[in-house]
């Protein structure tokens, strides 16, 4: 556990002025921002039952073909885990950051739905989100199914596999969702990247945007990623921890966690 200190620590003055002097905010999260709600991010190694597997080989339309049952139940273990848990401090301290700052853009790598729940609004969901289901051969969303023993279930439509409406590797990302982000990025005078190991694109991109416009990227992250070096500011913690300091060092009034 971060000490207060340490968290201040890391947030300089002159970060704080340039976060409150910002017009258009953008933060990038990953499966970091919600490693502190007991969600294992990719990097983790996978727990138990999925243990002999690596995402990259549940996470495709490959893997689904090959074996629809397994990453079927596979997202239905994850669903529940994402059920159990609650937004953490982290997730809590953005939504607030959201209702401060003048214009403010907030896109996930995640598939969770916290930050949803912890009360952000303007969220662009690049991969989709696994609390939603679709049809794998039609596309299109399905939000009931009649009950029955086979898994995963049909659609009632045509009769297909249902699916989870998440953005699996090799497919590409939702149109309208990926030129928002790309668009806000593009715009904004602060970026954030939260949480992410930076490893997949398109989203991986999206920090170079701000700063080849000379914008200030600030980095959360307690361990070192591509991103770091070029990094305007890189704050080497965890985001459950430093965020609730930076909105406290930004002492909007009532903020409390
Ligand atoms: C695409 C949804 C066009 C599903 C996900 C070669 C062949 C084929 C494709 C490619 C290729 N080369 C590149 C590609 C493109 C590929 C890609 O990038 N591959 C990588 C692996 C090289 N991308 C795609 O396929 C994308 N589509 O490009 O379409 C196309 C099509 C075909 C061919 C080429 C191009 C689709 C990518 C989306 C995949 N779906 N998720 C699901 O969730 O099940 S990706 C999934 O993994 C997550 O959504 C997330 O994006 C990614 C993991 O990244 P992170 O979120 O960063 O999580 P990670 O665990 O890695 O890191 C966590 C970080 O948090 C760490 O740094 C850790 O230190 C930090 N942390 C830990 N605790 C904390 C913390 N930080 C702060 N606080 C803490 N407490």
């Amino acid at each position: 556990m971060m000490s207060r200190q340490t968290a201040s620590s890391l947030i300089l003055p002159e970060l704080v002025e340039v976060i409150r002097s910002a017009l258009h905010g953008v933060v990038l999260t990953g499966a970091g921002i919600s490693a502190e709600s007991g969600i294992p991010t990719f990097r983790d190694a996978q727990t138990g039952l999925w243990a002999k597997y690596s995402p990259e080989e549940l996470a495709s339309p490959q893997a689904f073909r090959r074996n629809p049952k397994l990453v079927w139940e596979w997202y239905a273990w994850r669903r529940e885990l994402v059920a159990q848990a609650k937004p953490n401090p982290g997730h809590l301290a953005l939504a607030e950051l959201e209702r401060r700052m003048p214009r403010f853009t907030l896109i996930t790598q995640n598939v969770d739905g916290l930050h949803q729940r912890a009360g952000s609004y303007n969220v662009v969901e690049l991969h989709g989100n696994l609390n939603r289901v679709k049809c794998f051969e039609e596309g299109d969303i399905v939000t009931s199914w009649p009950p029955g023993p086979e898994v995963p279930p049909r659609c009632p439509r045509c009769g297909g596999h249902l699916r989870p409406d998440v953005v699996w590797f090799g497919e590409t990302l939702p149109p309208q969702a990926l030129r928002a982000a790309f668009e806000a990025a593009q715009r904004c005078d602060l970026f954030f990247a939260i949480g992410t190991s930076g490893l997949v694109q398109p989203a991986a991109s999206l920090p170079y945007e701000a700063l080849r416009r000379g914008m200030p990227v600030v980095e959360i992250n307690p361990d070192e990623t591509p991103l770091t070096q070029s990094a305007t500011y890189a704050l080497a913690g965890p985001a459950g921890q430093i965020l609730p300091e930076l909105l406290n060092r930004l002492n909007y009034k009532n903020y409390k966690e």
